[in-house]
């Protein structure tokens, strides 16, 4: 591989953004490297982490390619983001992030397409589309939004604001904020826990919550109990709550209690 590496670490697959030189921008033959590692590591894996290479998480859209597309050819290659970033977003697997340094256009869109973003204290948040005279086109106009809020984002894009991880934070960006050089180990930990659920557990998790968020609340509640009721009769479902009710499973812990 050109611009990713992978690693299997137990079952959590590892995937780096690897293009340091040119900040891991994203180019279309980066685009077509992560289908083929996530589909990978959904084969593999039963949790995913994705991290930045070098000094940054990502400087977004690769700019030197931009320039040279046609206006038509610009639609299908947002649409390609919108797929492959959509893979990650309502596919078989939890993804989570760990941030540092540059996180700014696509490499936003491409975090906000993750479950779970951990920032470490020297990751920058930016939406700097509007100075390059273009706009977004991986998803942060749903995603990204989602997140923050529409006023937010319509103030970074129009002034080209760029906020700090406590900010990020704050405004819902990022779920963990970890001193410098932690993100990675923390991300691991977390994808490590959420691996050890329910694999059916998950896969609701990822795939209804976001699609119950677009729907009508009446409509929402409506499939939550469907949803509900296959979870909570499945094998998996069975074995785990009878281990809770023979006292062979853990309790919830409190919280910053080891769980
Ligand atoms: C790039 C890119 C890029 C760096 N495309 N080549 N994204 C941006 O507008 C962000 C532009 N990048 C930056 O503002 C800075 O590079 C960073 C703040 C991210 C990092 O700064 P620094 O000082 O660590 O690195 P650098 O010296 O600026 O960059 C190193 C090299 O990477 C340099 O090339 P070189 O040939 O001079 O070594 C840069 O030109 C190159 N580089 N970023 C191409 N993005 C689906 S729509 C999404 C729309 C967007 O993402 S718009 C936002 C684009």
């Amino acid at each position: 591989m050109d611009y990713l590496t992978y690693e299997l670490r137990g079952e959590i697959a590892l995937v780096g953004l690897n293009r340091p030189e040119k900040r891991n921008a994203i180019s279309d033959a980066f685009i077509e490297e992560l289908a083929v590692v996530i589909r990978r590591a959904e084969a593999e894996a039963k949790a995913a982490v994705i991290f930045g290479h070098g000094p940054h998480f990502c400087a977004g859209l690769d700019l030197a390619e931009h320039v040279k597309k046609t206006p038509f050819e610009g639609v299908h290659g947002s649409r390609r983001w919108h797929e492959v970033f959509g893979w990650i977003q309502k596919g078989k697997l939890p993804w989570f992030g760990a941030l540092h340094g540059a996180v700014v256009g696509g490499g936003l869109e491409l975090a906000s397409s993750l479950h779970v973003r951990v920032a470490d204290s020297t990751a920058f948040f930016a939406l700097p589309e509007g100075q390059r005279g273009i706009f977004v086109g991986g998803g942060a106009s749903v995603r990204s939004a989602r997140l923050m809020g529409l006023a937010r984002m319509t103030d970074m894009m129009l002034t080209g604001r760029s906020v700090d991880v406590d900010t990020a934070e704050r405004w819902n960006l990022v779920q963990y904020v970890v001193g410098e050089g932690e993100a990675l180990q923390t991300a691991i930990a977390l994808a490590e826990k959420a691996a050890s659920n329910a694999e059916i557990s998950n896969y609701a998790i990822i795939n209804a919550l976001p699609r119950i968020q677009d729907m009508a609340s009446d409509d929402g509640l409506f499939v939550e109990s469907f949803i509900a009721s296959f979870t909570a009769t499945s094998p998996e479902a069975e074995e785990r709550l009878q281990a809770f009710l023979q006292k062979k499973a853990g309790k919830v812990a409190r919280p910053g209690e080891a769980g």
